[in-house]
């Protein structure tokens, strides 16, 4: 096939136009994509708000790509570090309390992650003034960075957004802006920015978060912003201020929706976040039994974290907040229980029940439901973690003990919060269910073979069978 120039400028124009027009009106509109905005981006984005970030220059980070004086390390205390590890990216220790990581990885890893969940993120543009109504912000007015740099003289877009963040670092821009010519009083002391102080970096860090607020009605402030709008310190390279700025107005907005952070989703999700390899040695062991993930579906899906991997774009659900999570992957959900699956009968090619056995408390039913649903020759596949394997040892002992042995525990290991009432299933359990059901032709593969301390150093390719491995995905065939 020949390529055609013109059909690539079609393409962008097309797609382009189409992205811009669907994000004129939003909930939230996000100006600036440093650390905070980014962050910030990315809890919105996975509570399930539509979020538009505008940034000026070409790249995103701000001022994280350039580490400190643009050696490109940053620096993060504790629970910045916890953040980070959120997002899979690794903090060493330099001194205790002190945790190094490289701006490139933290960036772009951030990034990827506040795009992925659904964020749209528009660079080069700047945002050059707000549109009011009365006493309150409706939404942003926009011009290409090129235009701005120019001082050409074109008139700029306006979008709506329910909520506005400045996240636009130390000029504060938009708050400015409304100082400027709206006439709305800002929730300073004076009514007024009240301006940047000089580097204290201990005081900066906690008045960072502190200073995170909504400072009129509508608009919010994070990162260096805050500070700056409130009159706060700069704090220098260290950004745990930063990450936890952005996680702090992503929960102010949401809690002005009414809406709890899904933090079990959350912290779900960032657990295998914290844990890629055994995410992908379970995914390679259920992909062996999902040929066809189009006529799959998901029985329990939660947020869609593995069904996305394999493919699978139908789920049973009976929580609305992690249903909202997976179809922002792209999911159609139907809200039910695996007990009461919300399918007809001999309606479906596979159906996946991925490791929610342990939770379900009629496992019979829930295997019988899956039988109901699956046409003649349809395969149920079922993961679990295995009684007889370390890791259900491993949990039981913590759950008893109420903490993990250090000594044993893996480095990131499971919330002993998601452990509460599970119910580890034997093989010979799993096997006698799927028999009394009346499924054949059972065939099994195992994964992470190695001590739970060491399950996440490396991703394991799946073996046949299930005498070693703690993680084990069963398939049988409805006659
Ligand atoms: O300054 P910046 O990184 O914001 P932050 O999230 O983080 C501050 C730290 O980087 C650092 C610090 C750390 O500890 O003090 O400075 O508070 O990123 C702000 C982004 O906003 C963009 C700007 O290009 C930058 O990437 N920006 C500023 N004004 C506008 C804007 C505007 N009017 N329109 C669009 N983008």
């Amino acid at each position: 096939m020949a390529i055609n120039e013109v059909v690539i400028s079609k393409a962008i124009i097309d797609r382009f136009s189409q992205k811009f027009m669907e994000y004129t009106e939003v909930d939230t509109a996000i100006v600036g994509a440093g650390p905070s905005g980014l962050i910030a981006a990315y809890f919105l984005a996975r509570a399930g708000q539509k979020v538009a970030l505008f940034e000026r220059q070409l790249s995103i980070g701000g001022g994280m790509w350039g580490g400190g004086m643009m050696f490109n390390e940053i620096v993060v205390q504790t629970q910045g570090k916890e953040l980070l590890e959120m997002f899979g990216i690794s903090a060493r220790e330099y001194e205790p309390g002190y945790y190094t990581a490289d701006a490139v990885e933290c960036v772009t890893t951030i990034c990827s992650n506040a795009v992925k969940a659904g964020a749209k993120i528009f660079n080069c543009m700047s945002v050059e003034d707000v549109s009011i109504r009365e006493d309150r912000v409706m939404g942003l007015v926009l011009t290409w960075s090129a235009v701005e740099a120019a001082r050409m003289h074109v008139d700029p877009l306006t979008i709506a957004a329910k909520y506005v963040i400045d996240a636009t670092g130390h000029d504060t821009e938009v708050i400015r802006l409304i100082e400027k010519k709206a006439d709305i009083a800002l929730q300073t002391e004076t009514g007024k920015i009240m301006g940047e102080r000089s580097m204290w970096a201990d005081k900066a860090e906690q008045l960072t978060i502190e200073n995170t607020k909504e400072i009129c009605p509508g608009v919010f402030v994070s990162g260096m912003a805050a500070n700056a709008a409130f009159g706060g310190p700069r704090m220098g390279p260290i950004f745990g201020g930063m990450l936890l700025s952005g996680k702090k107005v992503a929960e102010l907005i949401m809690a002005k929706e009414g809406s709890a952070f899904e933090t079990s989703a959350e912290d779900f999700d960032s657990w295998f976040n914290r844990n890629q390899a055994i995410f992908e040695s379970e995914l390679l062991a259920q992909q062996q039994f999902i040929a066809d993930p189009e006529h799959t579906v998901s029985i329990g899906c939660g947020s869609g974290i593995f069904d996305e991997r394999l493919g699978i774009k139908s789920g049973v659900e009976p929580s609305e907040d992690m249903a909202k999570l997976a179809r922002k992957r792209g999911m159609k959900i139907k809200i039910g229980t695996a007990e009461a699956i919300p399918y007809e009968d001999e309606t479906v090619q596979t159906v996946l029940l991925g490791t929610i056995l342990s939770y379900v408390k009629d496992r019979k039913k829930a295997i019988n439901e899956a039988y109901r649903i699956l046409e003649h020759n349809g395969h149920i596949v079922v993961s679990f973690l295995a009684r007889e394997g370390a890791y259900s040892m491993l949990y039981d002992l913590a759950s008893l003990r109420g903490e993990y042995d250090p000594d044993t525990a893996p480095k990131a290991p499971y919330p002993l919060k998601f452990l509460k009432g599970t119910h580890w299933c034997s093989v010979s359990e799993i096997r006698q269910l799927l028999q009394e059901a009346g499924f054949v032709d059972l065939k099994y593969v195992q994964t992470l073979t190695r001590h739970p301390k060491y399950s996440n150093d490396e991703v394991e390719q799946p073996k046949e069978g299930y005498d070693k491995g703690d993680y084990i995905v069963v398939q049988g065939r409805k006659p």
